[in-house]
């Protein structure tokens, strides 16, 4: 369908996720309608006003498919339901219908590089080898010349995402198959043309029923090398089987038949983002390529990389140059011909406020110079949910607080596996869990933050107590009420859509700046990423241009930038 209440001319048809701010609902913990405790999504629709009246244009809706949930959805066990934890199909029907009203669109969530080990395609798949899906999924026998099912007989050395051997026997087939993340997350077999046409037939059916995209799940992943071949060991001793998987072979021919099987022969646009870790720049721009690209914009990861060393949980400290770097890099690279997607939070990353800000003496500034810099570079921006208060992480005390099944599956193996002392396990996972970003989002001061009045599925933040959208809402100065702003400058100004993107250097090791031109107007960023105030030399900064920032002028020089100040100019 995608009709949506707003009117679109053509041109603007040919692209509008150009021009589009996406806020990412992670469902079960937005807003609790029948208060058991897990967001769902009638919780969504009383919330639409409130996605409006920040300037949102799409939802990006995490899964909300039937699932067993081992991994919150990203688990699917059936594509074409709603899980009852959510709600019901005609319940997601009312919410695409009430976010069209209001003029927004609506993108799902795809999760076909692998399905839940209980999806009906797999449990035949594993109990014959005679099934119709018998080879929908990669099974694989034991190495030669060992036991199989054994430790030490998977087909190859590759580790899981989520914790040990990426391969798991089952005696009924007497196979391994090939799980890139929880044992409970087959990988999907793309060389199989069968298992691509029902993955396109499913898309199909849910742009019939008038979703205006999809953000697909590790889609870099879905073609693997053949050979499957050992790989160099990592850190936990199996072999990072990356460069075997996340730019296979087929990859580009697989999108590409996607495009023509379900998007081509549409006459509407949709908004396509693949998740893609580990892509690089110049893969990216191929992807997203204005003339033979397969997809809209892809989520790299190289910038919330960059407190972390090798893997994830070891964590070094952000440093201010790679930073700027990273993100300059990006917005050169794909410069005019491809497209960026702008993210700093998602549901797998800790809180940005909390991570590369400062969460106490500097909450707000922080959280509005880092939102700044990103809305303002060339490319799609994503808020994720809470983003827009400043929300930060949460003071797990205890290993019960987490849910996670990556924490949980971390905290197994290092303390069970490798001994580790379980204090500092607990320490990093603080900073790095994915629950930081899972917690519920804060809609007012009241026990349960206005998301439940049951028992929330994880535990409510603390600083719910003043950190909430009720306490933001209309609250000059407030994060809430910058966002607001922020979005209303994309809005308004074409040079921020469209503007090309230039490097300032200020000799400033702190200030990231950047330009932007389109035609005669000139858009300039300076902000102070530290702590520390800085001083430089002015480029003839006039308060006469000044059109956002996040303090107030009285308070600085124009050579100056206070900690965390920004400055946005046009002219
Ligand atoms: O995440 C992809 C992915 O690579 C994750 O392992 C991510 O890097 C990790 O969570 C960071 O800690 C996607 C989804 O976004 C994630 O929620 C899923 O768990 C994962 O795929 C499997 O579907």
């Amino acid at each position: 369908m995608a009709t949506p209440g707003a009117v679109r001319s053509a041109s603007e048809n040919e692209a509008w996720w150009k021009s589009a701010v996406v806020y990412q609902i992670y469902p079960r913990s937005f807003a609790d309608s029948d208060n058991d405790g897990i967001g769902d999504l009638p919780g969504i629709v009383d919330r639409l006003d409130y996605l409006q009246e920040l300037g949102i244009d799409v939802i990006w809706l995490s899964p909300v498919y039937r699932s067993p949930q081992q991994d919150n959805g990203y688990d699917v066990s059936d594509y074409q339901d709603v899980d009852p934890l959510f709600g019901t199909l005609e319940d997601l029907d009312r919410l695409i219908a009430a976010v069209h009203v209001r003029g927004m669109r609506l993108i799902m969530d795809l999760v076909v590089n692998h399905t839940s080990d209980q999806h009906p395609w797999f449990l035949a798949s594993r109990a014959s080898r005679e099934a119709p899906t018998s080879d929908w999924y990669f099974w694989r026998d034991a190495r030669p010349g060992t036991v199989p099912g054994e430790p030490g007989s998977e087909p190859n050395n590759w580790g899981a995402s989520f914790g040990g051997s990426a391969w798991m026997w089952v005696p009924e087939r007497g196979q391994y198959y090939l799980h890139l993340f929880d044992p409970s997350q087959p990988d999907l077999n793309w060389d199989n043309p069968d298992t691509r046409e029902a993955i396109f037939t499913m898309m199909n059916w849910w742009l019939d029923r008038g979703i205006d995209g999809f953000r697909m799940d590790v889609i870099n992943f879905i073609s693997k090398d053949p050979e499957m071949p050992d790989a160099p060991l990592n850190r936990d001793g199996y072999g990072d089987g990356m460069a075997y998987f996340s730019y296979g072979p087929q990859i580009h021919a697989y999108l590409a038949e996607m495009k023509r099987r379900v998007f081509d022969p549409r006459p509407d646009t949709y908004l396509t983002v693949g998740e893609m870790p580990g892509v690089t720049p110049e893969q990216a721009r191929e992807f997203t390529h204005r003339e033979h690209g397969q997809l809209a914009m892809v989520f790299q990861y190289e910038h919330v990389f960059l407190d972390a060393d090798g893997d994830k949980w070891t964590q070094r400290r952000m440093n201010i140059n790679d930073l700027r770097d990273t993100l300059a890099k990006w917005q050169t690279a794909l410069g005019d011909s491809g497209w960026n997607s702008l993210y700093w939070n998602n549901h797998d990353q800790p809180r940005v406020v909390s991570r590369y800000g400062n969460d106490t003496t500097y909450w707000r500034e922080s959280a509005t110079a880092l939102a700044t810099v990103l809305h303002l570079h060339r490319g799609t921006p994503y808020v994720y949910q809470g983003e827009e208060i400043g929300m930060t992480n949460a003071p797990f005390a205890a290993l019960d607080d987490f849910r996670d099944i990556e924490s949980l599956d971390y905290y197994a193996k290092a303390v069970c596996t490798h001994h580790e002392d379980p204090a500092d396990v607990l320490d990093i996972l603080r900073r790095r869990s994915r629950d930081n970003s899972r917690t519920p989002m804060q809609w007012s001061a009241v026990p349960g933050a206005g998301f439940t009045t049951g028992s929330p599925w994880i535990g409510v933040n603390p600083n719910h107590n003043w950190l909430n959208v009720a306490a933001q809402r209309g609250t000059p100065g407030s994060i809430f009420e910058y966002y607001r702003a922020l979005i209303a400058l994309r809005h308004r100004l074409p040079v921020v859509v469209d503007g090309n993107f230039v490097a300032v250097h200020t000799g400033r090791d702190q200030i990231y700046a950047f330009r932007r031109h389109l035609g005669d107007t000139t858009l300039t960023v300076h902000a102070n990423l530290s702590d520390l105030p800085v001083s430089f030399d002015r480029d003839d900064l006039t308060a006469r241009d000044l059109v956002l920032t996040n303090y107030t002028l009285s308070r600085s020089g124009p050579g100056r930038l206070e900690p965390w100040e920004v400055r946005v100019h046009v002219r």
